[in-house]
């Protein structure tokens, strides 16, 4: 076979046959922008330096293209909680409706359904400067749920639990408007322990969180929280 080349969801596959016997290949792969594809090749597969990547018991090995273009996004999730400025107690959590509360959704994290990436930072924009600030944290899921009312006790379940991407503090916060209550504002750098490797659900390419607060917070009424994930795409 002579070499080929073909392009692959925007990205250009190239074939090179070595010695003109297909005893052995070469892949190359152009990244011209757009998104990403994979193909099976066949063969045998090497890198820059002629040495073989291919695994000896297979004949056969996927390729995954990343075409060009960059793999870094941040995702953002945003609500702001209810009318009123009801106290929290430590262990209750803040959503966004006190009977009928929503998850907060930070879509496109993968790059593709079922996709997978790392959490490398994330930050707490908060719309408030009270003087005693929150001790949040973020709990992340790769799957949706259920989320407790605004102002309740949080209470996953162990099958929620299972789906437990990592969990991000926010506990140190850095003041933006210094106006008190409502009319300031302040910034949280979250605390990873370490980057936080996830998966996407089999037709999803978002993960799911809910803030619980583990001090006592006098908030604002509807105070809105935006948090914003640092994310590399696999
Ligand atoms: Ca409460
Ligand atoms: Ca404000």
């Amino acid at each position: 076979m002579a070499d080929r080349s073909v392009y692959v969801n925007n990205a250009l596959l190239g074939l090179a046959d070595h010695h003109g016997d297909e005893s052995e290949y070469s892949v190359m792969v152009y990244g011209v922008g757009g998104t990403s594809g994979s193909v099976d090749v066949i063969k045998d597969i090497q890198d820059g330096a002629g040495d073989s990547v291919m695994d000896a018991a297979n004949d056969a090995i996927r390729v995954s293209l990343v075409a060009g273009g960059g793999t870094t996004v941040l995702s953002s999730g945003s609500f702001a909680r209810p009318n009123d400025a009801n106290a929290y107690a430590a262990g209750d959590v803040i959503t966004d409706s006190t009977s009928a509360p929503t998850v907060i959704t930070f879509s496109g994290c993968a790059r593709a359904n079922n996709g997978s990436g790392i959490i490398i930072g994330a930050q707490c924009i908060d719309s408030a400067n009270q003087s005693t600030k929150p001790t949040l944290e973020l709990w992340l899921f790769d799957t949706t749920f259920t989320p407790d009312n605004d102002n309740a006790v949080f209470t996953p379940t162990d099958g929620e639990l299972a789906t437990l991407v990592g969990i991000i503090q926010f506990n140190l916060w850095f003041v933006g408007d210094a106006t008190a209550g409502a009319g300031g504002n302040c910034v949280s750098l979250g605390a990873l322990t370490e980057p936080m490797a996830f998966v996407t659900g089999a037709s999803s390419t978002s993960l799911f969180g809910i803030l619980v607060v583990r001090n006592a917070y006098t908030p604002v009424a509807q105070e809105q929280f935006t948090i914003r994930l640092r994310v590399l795409q696999d």
